[in-house]
């Protein structure tokens, strides 16, 4: 190959491409190596090679590598900060770091510049300076992290073409300065009626308003029917009243706090939550849209993955059977984070990382991070550790424009920007809105303290509304009294609606209602064998020529005939789910089971996916059968709890007629999503009147693997428990499994809660489990299952032990179980809402009984006891003595050696049996009377 052929921007690769070479031969792809071992280029210094405009090669090279510093870097000297602080630059942007020189540019074509800005420049150097005006102004685009071409291209072309800069005429310059003004009056009258009182004021980026307006608009136009926005305190009021119009009168009754609407929920169980952190829905743009905000806790951006989860719901068509259709143009995530919180919070990486997997992808959510530039007194230095505040997006290869707030015009393009690349490549998008904190944290914060040099600038600086004004004033667009008009109009409106106002009539609390008594235990769940066999057939075909694994082929053979005998005790725990799932689905409720490893079940039970062992094709019965009426969805999770149970959080508050349910890999991992369990699922209801109904299936069970691998933690659970906000279940039986799952879908409409199931590990295969055809046609799930065995010598029993969950089957499979006939046992299946009339109806079964013991595998201070406790005190009376057999106190879960662990729960089911001794030499576990509480009534 000739390289002395290669001319202008040609030649200037080949040289940049040989210098790589000199440096590093390896850096080079081979067939280039091979061309440069043979070429010595003439030295540009010394001996001017002229391109075909005449200049010189290092002078083209220089050129082309300024303009592509500039469109790489031109954000580092971009003018971002509205209080005026120094851009950090670049060397690579001036013309001296490439060897050249103004004049330089002067002499060369546009054409070496490249991009649209070379079209209507007649020189290097003007193209170069429209470069700048691009990339150094008040916008710095951040794109150069996209790896997609195709994507970088549309990104370049959109930045250069300025083709997503706003209309400006008089009509739209005033409606924007119109908006502005709205936002700040509103903010100006909290401050003076209210002094004080903490609001979170968008002051400083007001214009984050106009930037919703616009993206929303866009997504009306495109014909979106959701837009779901999730932010937390910052500007939240304002995005209320003027985003999701929640109305004023609404939002100073909610100011003014009355006395007797506190009253009022505090008498249903009803707490509510602080003005900043409720959501609102309404009708958007165009009328078509609907607009949510989720209601959100304090806990800084744990909101991410709850509105992603609602997103993805409600795209989600899944009325047909089979796999659910998802229709991301319909629905449109916005997500709004703080500049301290957006880097600082592991809940926002695991958001991202879910945005581009199937079962979770979008289409794009669409993040505006509101950027003051102070996190509390914290500065960025404290914060990140990136340059950005937006850092971590780059990695997942989103798109950010950084933007200067007090530029409307410029955050305008950057938000028509946004939402056409949402539109267009369907991934999420990056405005980071530079602007400043107006007050303290909040209202009542003195900001100076920690800030003194920044707040002298703040407090000198004019308002967005002030400086834009200005401008259009100095433009001849508006007159200056017309400016002082608009803030008059607002103002008088905001003092009118307070003049009127009726706390006790405008305060709105969205009361949740009454749980209804009672449902849950007459729900009829049976399913007839005819039907179930049908079902069954239908799951257990094979498709033509698929090819299953030869272990699994032989399950589906026995599953082929597992219905056969009505009375034999032949289904198991995995036949049941998947029968408790068809029969759902044939009941036409759609079901959508996550979490890690779940098509094929942690402990390579549930096998809900099939994979043809020559091809790897995928083949999934629940998506396949011809009775099913909905649609299933399975998929295996991310590694996350916090971000996954968040989103599932989110996907079943935004469509509570769908069966959602999460499976973690053990129970115990649940504890990385405790943020979510506390602030979302169990305090929802009596926080912001949502009714979640969100399924968790949890392993557990002490089988001597180690502390990581046995408890779920009920004990956190149970915690949370109060006001029938959740079900807590420990069932040990299949058919129990499948009437609980049948039930939990049943309820989903008229009787939701959130259901916590502690499933089993070893009984997956544990015969004891088993039940049979009939269990699943005739029962219903019992809250607590009594001694069958003792039932007929009910006068000989002096000891009823109460147990629940795997714990039973260890006492059943004891040799001491047939001799020991005085005592029986009681298995408590659901722990929450406490199965008071089922017990004593057991309890009042047995008139001789010496003592009742709760007996349980976890330590004393963890496990159901110490909710039980107070409970069955209660429930006693004078009746007979409590006993607590069971570990004791301990700070780790379980034992971390399985010898270790088959010690004490030797002892322990011993100590069950055992009626006079109560010494447990050696192991650690405790057979004590229980001294009553006093005054423990719950
Ligand atoms: C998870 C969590 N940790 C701590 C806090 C306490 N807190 C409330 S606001 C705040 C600062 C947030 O800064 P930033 O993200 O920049 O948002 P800004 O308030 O400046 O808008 C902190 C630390 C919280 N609410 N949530």
């Amino acid at each position: 190959m000739n390289l002395d052929q290669f001319a202008g921007i040609n030649a200037a690769y080949v040289l940049e491409l040989y210098e790589r070479y000199r440096q590093d031969p390896e850096s080079v792809d081979p067939a280039t190596r091979d061309a440069f071992e043979s070429w010595t280029p003439s030295d540009p210094a010394t001996t001017d090679r002229t391109l075909t405009s005449g200049a010189s090669l290092h002078v083209v090279v220089g050129a082309a590598n300024l303009a592509e510093s500039i469109r790489r870097y031109g954000h580092l000297a971009a003018h971002l900060d509205p209080i005026g602080s120094t851009p950090i630059g670049d060397p690579s942007l001036s013309p001296r770091a490439h060897g050249i020189t103004d004049d330089d540019l002067k002499q060369l074509p546009a054409a070496v510049v490249g991009g649209l800005v070379a079209e209507s420049s007649n020189s290097a150097f003007e193209a170069i300076e429209k470069l700048r005006r691009v990339y150094c102004g008040t916008t710095g685009f951040d794109y150069a992290h996209v790896f997609v071409p195709e994507e970088r291209d549309w990104l370049r072309n959109a930045a250069e073409s300025g083709r997503f800069l706003p209309p400006m005429d008089e009509k739209h310059s005033t409606a924007l300065l119109d908006r502005i003004t709205q936002v700040e009056v509103f903010e100006r009258f909290l401050h003076r009626t209210f002094p004080g009182k903490t609001r979170f004021s968008i002051e400083g980026l007001d214009v984050m308003v106009p930037v919703l307006d616009e993206i929303i608009c866009g997504a009306a136009d495109s014909g979106t029917r959701h837009t779901l926005i999730g932010m937390a305190h910052r500007g939240r009021l304002n995005v209320l009243a003027h985003i999701l119009q929640k109305p004023y009168a609404q939002i100073l009754a909610e100011f003014k706090d009355p006395v007797n609407a506190q009253t009022l929920r505090l008498d249903q169980g009803w707490m509510g939550d602080v003005k900043y952190h409720a959501g609102a829905r309404a009708a958007g743009p165009r009328g078509q849209m609907h607009i949510s905000m989720a209601p959100n806790p304090s806990h800084l951006e744990a909101v991410n993955p709850v509105v992603v989860g609602m997103a993805r719901a409600a795209g989600t068509v899944a009325s047909a059977p089979g796999k659910p259709r998802f229709e991301g143009a319909s629905t449109l995530p916005i997500l709004i984070h703080g500049d301290a919180a957006f880097p600082g919070q592991g809940i926002v990486a695991e958001t991202l990382n879910l945005s581009r997997l199937a079962g979770y992808d979008t289409d794009g959510t669409i993040h505006i991070i509101a950027n003051n530039q102070v996190g509390f007194t914290a500065t960025p230095a404290e914060s990140y550790s990136t340059s950005y505040a937006s850092g971590l997006a780059r990695g997942f290869k989103i798109p950010i424009v950084h933007v200067n707030a007090d530029d409307p015009i410029a955050c305008l393009e950057a938000a028509r920007l946004a939402w056409e690349y949402r539109a267009r490549f369907r991934r999420d998008f990056l405005i980071d809105l530079i602007g400043y904190r107006r007050h303290g944290h909040n209202e009542g914060d003195e900001p100076a303290f920690t800030q003194p040099v920044m707040y002298k600038k703040v407090n000198a600086h004019p308002t967005v509304r002030d400086l834009f004004a200005k401008t259009l004033v100095a433009q001849g667009t508006i007159t200056a009294e017309a400016a002082d008009g608009l803030v008059k109009k607002h103002m008088t409106t905001l003092e009118q609606t307070f003049a009127s106002l009726k706390p006790e009539r405008d305060f709105v609390a969205p009361i949740p209602e009454p749980v209804p008594a009672g449902i849950a235990g007459k729900t009829q769940t049976g399913v007839p064998l005819s039907r179930l066999r049908d079902i069954n057939d239908a799951l257990n075909a094979s498709p033509d020529g698929f090819s299953f694994h030869k272990k699994l082929e032989r399950g589906r053979e026995r599953r082929r005939t597992i219905l056969n005998a009505p009375n034999e005790r032949s289904i198991d725990w995995a036949t049941a789910e998947e029968l408790a799932f068809a029969t759902v689905l044939a009941d036409g409720v759609p079901i959508r089971l996550t979490g890690e490893d779940v098509e094929r079940g942690t402990f390579s039970h549930r096998h809900a996916v099939f994979h043809d062992a020559n091809t790897g094709k995928v083949f999934i019965p629940l998506q396949d059968f011809s009775q099913a009426k909905a649609s299933f969805e399975i998929h295996n999770s991310a590694l996350s709890e916090n971000g996954v149970i968040g989103f599932e959080f989110g996907y079943n508050i935004q469509e509570p007629g769908r069966l959602v349910i999460w499976e973690a890999q053990y129970g115990d991992f649940i504890n990385g999503a405790q943020v979510m369990l506390d602030q979302f699922v169990t305090s929802g209801r009596a926080k912001w009147g949502l009714k979640p109904s969100l399924v968790f299936l949890l392993p557990h069970g002490y089988e001597g693997a180690g502390p990581e691998h046995s408890s779920a933690r009920p004990e956190r659970i149970l915690q949370a428990a109060a006001d029938i906000n959740l079900r807590l279940i420990n069932c040990t039986t299949a058919a129990q499994y499948f009437h609980l799952l049948r039930r939990q879908a049943a309820l989903l409409t008229i009787d939701p809660l959130p259901l916590f199931v502690l499933t089993p590990k070893s009984l997956l295969r544990n015969p004891h489990v088993l039940s049979s055809p009939r269990d699943l046609e005739e029962g219903r799930f019992q809250s607590v299952i009594e001694d069958a065995d003792a039932r007929t010598q009910v006068k000989g029993i002096k000891r009823l032990v109460l147990c629940s969950g795997k714990v039973y089957v260890d006492l059943i499979s004891s040799e001491r179980r047939a001799t020991a006939t005085n005592v029986a046992i009681a298995r408590v299946e659901q722990l929450y809402p406490f199965p008071k009339a089922a017990l004593t109806e057991v309890i009042e079964g047995y008139p001789a009984l010496e003592d009742v013991v709760w007996l349980q595998e976890e330590p004393e201070n963890m496990g159901a006891w110490e909710f039980m406790r107070p409970l069955l005190e209660e429930l006693l009376g004078e009746r007979a003595p409590l006993r607590y057999i069971g570990r004791t106190r301990s700070s780790s879960p379980s034992e971390g050696s399985s010898a270790w662990h088959q010690l004490n729960q030797k002892v322990l089911v011993e100590q069950a049996f055992d009626l006079d001794s109560h010494a447990s030499e050696g192991s650690m576990v405790l057979s004590k009377p229980v001294r009553r509480l006093t005054g423990s009534k719950r």
